[in-house]
């Protein structure tokens, strides 16, 4: 049976770290596509030549021409701009929606059945643009953040208790946006719930309340500390953990930017839920319950993401 094809529109920080982590696992042929002339070739042959010293059988390729990604079972998009300090994710809209559209026709053009997996920024918006540039059913689209935020929470409440990352269970729900709602009460350390684990002790409100706001501000953190960039090698993790589950079937349960249809009560948008990831793509959306002071932030943060959505039709009529 041939290897899968995994298809990298965008050869930057993101795009060659998903390149190398894919051929490391061995989850497919990689296709590295950028508009920059030498960047996806010159990452596809360095990480080519690492293959004798991993043990990995991948073939790599670079590319400026949409025609290489014909027939791609996967496709994840980092294509644009990322922020410097000072910037908001917000302020990528104009420009990043406009690469949305080239890719999203070469999408359509050359592999129309592809697991698509969107990580440029401003992120629900943009996904929400990409499915429709690319035409693609909506469950084979969706975007990363949720499980990048969820593993930012994740690594913070290791540190915090002292435990095994392994053990530590978390969602994020929301927008990919300073309006994230990160679930405290959906989250556990083997099973858990972090409010019974204030009760009993391990931490308190007020140092629970800093995580939460640290894992907001998460992004922030680290382009600060960059200050050329964002970070790419945690969400390049996440976005295969996403590509691995549809790849394999894995029927993970995973938070990712999917299309809301009357779950969670929305009118057709993507934010990020709760899913089960599996052959189908976005197999099912996980419709937990809020409570109301849950439900408040998550709708404070839908309206975020309705602010770009409006937006993006204001700047490309096209989109409906
Ligand atoms: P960067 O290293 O700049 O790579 C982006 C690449 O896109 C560059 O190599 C560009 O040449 C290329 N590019 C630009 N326009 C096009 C085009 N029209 N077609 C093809 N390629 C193009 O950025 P990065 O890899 O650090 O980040 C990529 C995106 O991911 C940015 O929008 C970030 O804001 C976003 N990001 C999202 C998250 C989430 O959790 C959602 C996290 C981190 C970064």
């Amino acid at each position: 049976m041939a290897r899968p094809k995994i298809a990298l529109i965008g050869a930057g920080q993101i795009g060659g770290t998903l390149a190398h982590l894919a051929a490391m696992k061995e989850l497919g042929d990689v296709v590295l596509f950028d508009i920059a002339q030498g960047t996806p070739e010159g990452k596809a042959l360095d990480i080519a030549e690492s293959g004798p010293s991993e043990g990995f059988d991948a073939s790599l390729k670079g590319t400026q021409d949409y025609a290489d990604i014909a027939g791609a079972d996967v496709c994840i998009v980092t294509a644009g701009v990322p922020r410097k300090p000072g910037m908001s994710r917000d302020d990528l809209l104009g420009i990043n929606l406009k690469v949305m559209k080239s890719v999203g026709e070469g999408i359509r053009d050359n592999c129309p059945d592809a697991f698509v997996i969107c990580i440029t920024n401003p992120l629900d918006a943009m996904v929400w643009a990409l499915q429709q540039f690319s035409g693609l059913p909506a469950n084979k689209v969706c975007g990363m953040a949720g499980v990048l935020d969820s593993a930012r929470f994740r690594h913070f409440l290791a540190e915090e208790f002292n435990v095994s990352m392994k053990d530590v269970t978390a969602f994020v729900l929301g927008g990919h946006g300073d309006t994230m709602v990160p679930s405290v009460r959906y989250s556990t350390v083997a099973g858990i719930p972090l409010p019974d684990l204030i009760d009993m002790g391990w931490t308190t409100q007020d140092k629970m309340d800093a995580i939460v706001q640290r894992t907001r501000d998460g992004g922030a953190e680290i382009v600060g500390l960059l200050k050329t960039g964002s970070a790419f090698y945690a969400p390049a993790t996440s976005a295969i953990e996403m590509a691995e589950a549809f790849l394999k079937d894995q029927k993970r349960v995973l938070p990712c930017a999917a299309y809301c249809d009357g779950e969670f009560g929305l009118d057709g948008m993507y934010v990020g839920v709760p899913t089960v990831i599996g052959a189908g793509g976005v197999e099912k959306i996980v419709n937990i319950k809020l409570n109301k002071e849950e439900q408040e932030m998550f709708d404070a943060s839908i309206k975020a993401v309705q602010g770009l959505v409006t937006a993006c039709k204001a700047i490309d009529s096209s989109l409906t």
